[in-house]
């Protein structure tokens, strides 16, 4: 039987792990046989989306396009993974009421900022906390919550202890099948 598609949207501040986890997500997915597509920064922003930057504006075409495509995907039975900070939440709710019902996970990666902050991958908040780059998301930019996700990630257990992105991506596994 053909599996059936759907949008699996990562949502939250840079460096709280979304591509990671959905990437590792991706080949969990692909070892059981899976279809999937992996849409990110590195593929998007650099060619769809290149003319895009980072204001109100900009941010919220991202969004649409990028659901629009995964909408597309999805309808042809993908397993589609979608992994931008995404920061508004009438954004997210647009693309919610464009895909099919019930084929639209939110995923919401719960990881407070002093945790993005400390990894930092990028060096991109200490750029932000400088001064250097201005409108950044968490620091003098929005991030709104989702109020209703499907799916929340956390990154630490209730005992403090931190949860890695293969059992993080597991438990989402757990929530897919
Ligand atoms: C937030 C920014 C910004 C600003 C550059 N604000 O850690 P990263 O580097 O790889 O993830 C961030 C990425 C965010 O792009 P998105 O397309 O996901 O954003 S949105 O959904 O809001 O449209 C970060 C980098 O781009 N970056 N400037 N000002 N993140």
């Amino acid at each position: 039987m053909q599996q059936r598609g759907v949008v699996v949207w990562f949502t939250g501040l840079s460096g709280s792990g979304k591509s990671t986890v959905a990437c590792t997500l991706e080949h969990a997915l692909a070892e059981s046989g899976k279809v999937t597509a992996l849409l990110d920064g590195d593929n998007i922003r650099h060619g769809l989306n290149s003319n895009l930057g980072f204001s109100a504006t900009d941010r919220e075409e991202n969004i649409r396009r990028i659901g629009e495509v995964s909408k597309l995907f999805a309808d042809t039975g993908i397993i589609t993974l979608v992994s931008f900070i995404s920061p508004y939440r009438k954004d997210r709710d647009n693309v919610r009421s464009r895909v099919n019902p019930g084929r639209f996970v939110e995923v919401y990666m719960k990881v407070p900022i002093s945790i993005c902050e400390e990894r930092d991958p990028k060096g991109l908040y200490k750029k932000a906390r400088a001064g250097k780059l201005k409108g950044f998301t968490g620091i003098d930019d929005p991030y709104e919550e989702p109020t209703n996700p499907e799916v929340v990630i956390e990154a630490e257990t209730p005992e403090g202890k931190r949860i890695s992105p293969q059992e993080q991506a597991l438990q989402l596994l757990e929530f897919l099948k």
